[in-house]
């Protein structure tokens, strides 16, 4: 890319990426700053009242919960579904009450040059938070982050605790991302009275609560707001633009420096925005590609203002790599070499936990990830914890990050309240992940129901839209339709597929498999000279059901399918086909259906992690693919 364009380009993506009118920067600890982890029990309780608002009616936030009525235990970070034996709170619909009391330091109290801010990673789904009983927020969406200053707030009582309550509600609507439908029944002989069900249209157990870590974090008044980087190089040396937005102050010095790994300041240079040269470039490379994956430097932003009579400063360290990418017409290339993604579709998902941020549970799948030789994995069908993208920057594994837009089947959810609000996650997302560099591409959506006429225009604004706000990565969308051929499909920049032959069609016939891949590649690739990828594929087996020959469901079932696929991969790597993500890593819950049983058992690795025969395929293949293109890291 030419090097004007790279610098305007720049300024149209800082533009765009602030719509939402202000940054999103992961709390991190500094000389300017402090972080406070409020994990750990909070008081809890479901309100179980016929119409879900009794909390609201008798305003649970405006004393202490345990007054309201009878509260219990309850960990954060965790979905509420699996923690007790109580049917009724694992399938509950509404909202439940979450409340912990907690001191804030004098030191942050008695400065008003400091900010002190609450920040939610995520709760699911609607959120409504209030500070020893005075609303100070809420917010709308289950996956990406929130925050409030509550420095008024909590200086009202100025050495007393403050209580923070949050209310959370699960419910899903036609409107919502992902979209759901609360259904009454109204049969006096067979339902209760007021009985209603939530329904959705996608493959996973709607966990809810408080699912990442809630935090108190400082900041000086005049502070850093937001930071952008975009990277690109050319021959040996790095360049890295930023744009570093300032709040509270008009005229702050910004300065900033670059550190490589050695502690080695490489670059450095003076105001709000920037471009550092940095010779003898160390690029990130994905896992796999290099001998050392995952380079990051660190910028250290310093900010100093004065505000009145004081003279304030405020410093930020962001972990950045240096890389590009870009898409041909059959290559997906990072730092202009091809990169093919063999990979694995997630989910956030774990016994007792459900959805919530758990480090064992992470740092066990990322052993897992490199065990199998995979170099990626799609955050399908939401976007996952920053703690997630920080592993994956740090170890080199690429990124498709995904919006929570899924099971999008109705034709009210194509409405322009729904098209409203997913622009806006698109916005909240691509604000907290544009500086990962392992985020290689954006998915804004899987497998909308693109037969519908509203989906063409809904999936084409989406995609503009995304691209409006960063043109430095490619866009596309997930789909298992013909339809999006001409629905949608024109304006992505890379083709992602989802088939199931021999499993959802011709059921049991693996024969088929070749046959039918085949067509399906040469079919889109013939229309539109995209590259592709299988964004998933897969078979249900239940761990320990065997039986030879192959019967659907059994472990040799899903083996024989993975390599039935293969084979046609192995063809199609050689044109167009830039990867496959298996679905799924992991079997996952599910609602409860005679489709599932106790859950999704498409993984390669049972729920506790453990790998069926499938994950030997999967390794098997994976480790030598990277061992023909591939560079292995160095120590492995
Ligand atoms: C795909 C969906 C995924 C499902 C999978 C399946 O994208 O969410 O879990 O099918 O049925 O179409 O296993």
């Amino acid at each position: 890319m030419g090097r004007l364009l790279f610098a305007v380009c720049v300024v149209c993506a800082w533009d765009a990426a602030h719509l939402l009118g202000g940054g999103m920067l992961f709390p991190r600890d500094s000389p300017t700053r402090e972080v406070k982890e409020l994990n750990g029990l909070w008081s809890f309780r479901a309100d179980f009242s016929p119409g879900r608002n009794a909390g609201f009616q008798q305003a649970w936030f405006s004393g202490p919960l345990r007054e309201s009525g009878p509260v219990i235990d309850m960990p954060v970070p965790a979905s509420y579904n699996d923690i007790t034996q109580d049917a009724r709170l694992r399938d509950f619909v509404g909202w439940v009450w979450y409340e912990k009391e907690v001191w804030i330091a004098v030191r942050w109290l008695r400065d008003g040059n400091t900010r002190i801010m609450l920040r939610v990673g995520s709760a699911h789904y609607y959120s409504v938070v209030w500070v020893n009983g005075e609303k100070v927020g809420q917010h709308e969406g289950g996956h990406l982050p929130f925050e409030a200053d509550i420095g008024a707030v909590a200086r009202k009582r100025n050495g007393t605790s403050c209580r923070i309550t949050i209310a959370v509600n699960n419910t899903l609507d036609f409107h919502t991302l992902p979209p759901g439908r609360v259904e009454y029944l109204n049969h006096p002989k067979r339902y209760p009275s007021g009985y209603f069900v939530q329904s959705t249209h996608f493959d996973f157990f709607n966990y809810a609560g408080i699912h990442r870590s809630v935090l108190l974090y400082t900041t000086p008044k005049v502070y850093i707001d937001d930071i952008t980087v975009v990277t690109n190089f050319s021959d040996s040396t790095g360049l890295l633009s930023y744009q570093v937005s300032v709040v509270g102050s008009t005229r702050p010095s910004v300065r900033v420096s670059l550190v490589d790994q050695d502690e080695k300041c490489v670059a450095s240079s003076a105001g709000s925005s920037g471009l550092l040269k940095i010779v003898n470039i160390n690029l990130w490379w994905p896992y796999l590609m290099h001998e050392k994956p995952g380079y990051l430097y660190t910028l250290e932003v310093q900010v100093t203002a004065e505000a009145g009579n004081s003279f304030l400063e405020d410093m930020y360290s962001l972990p950045v790599g240096v890389r590009t990418v870009q898409v041909t017409s059959t290559q997906f290339l990072i730092n202009n070499k091809p990169f093919y993604f063999h990979g694995v579709n997630k989910h956030e998902d774990s016994d007792i936990r459900g959805k919530g941020l758990d480090w064992p549970l992470i740092v066990k799948d990322f052993n897992l990830l490199k065990w199998l030789g995979a170099n990626s994995f799609r955050t399908s069908h939401y976007p996952y914890a920053e703690e997630v993208l920080q592993m994956c920057d740090r170890h080199g594994i690429v990124v498709i990050g995904e919006s929570p837009g899924v099971g999008i089947k109705d034709v009210q959810s194509f409405e322009n309240a729904s098209l409203a609000h997913h622009l806006v996650v698109m916005e909240e997302l691509v604000r907290r992940d544009k500086n990962h560099p392992s985020v290689v591409m954006w998915s804004v959506a899987n497998e909308p129901a693109a037969e519908m006429p509203p989906a063409g225009p809904y999936i084409k604004t989406l995609v503009a839209h995304t691209k409006l706000l960063d043109w430095t990565r490619p866009v596309t969308f997930i789909t298992n339709s013909n339809f999006a051929m001409d629905h949608g499909v024109p304006y992505v920049d890379v083709v992602c597929l989802n088939s199931y032959f021999s499993w959802y069609q011709d059921q049991g016939h693996l024969e088929v498999i070749s046959l039918q891949l085949n067509e399906q590649f040469e079919d889109w690739h013939g229309k539109y000279q995209k590259p592709i990828i299988q964004s998933e594929y897969g078979a249900d087996a239940v761990p320990g059901l065997h039986n030879d020959p192959p019967l659907m469901f059994t472990e040799e079932y899903q083996k024989a399918m993975l390599e039935s696929y293969h084979s046609t991969f192995d063809q199609k790597r050689k044109k167009y086909l830039v990867g496959e993500l298996v679905w799924n890593f992991a079997d996952f819950m599910t609602g409860q259906s005679i489709m599932r049983v106790a859950g999704n058992k498409k993984g390669i690795f049972t729920r506790q992690r453990q790998p069926k025969a499938g994950a030997y395929v999967i390794r098997e293949r994976y480790w030598r693919i990277a061992n023909e293109t591939g560079v292995m890291p160095e120590g492995l």
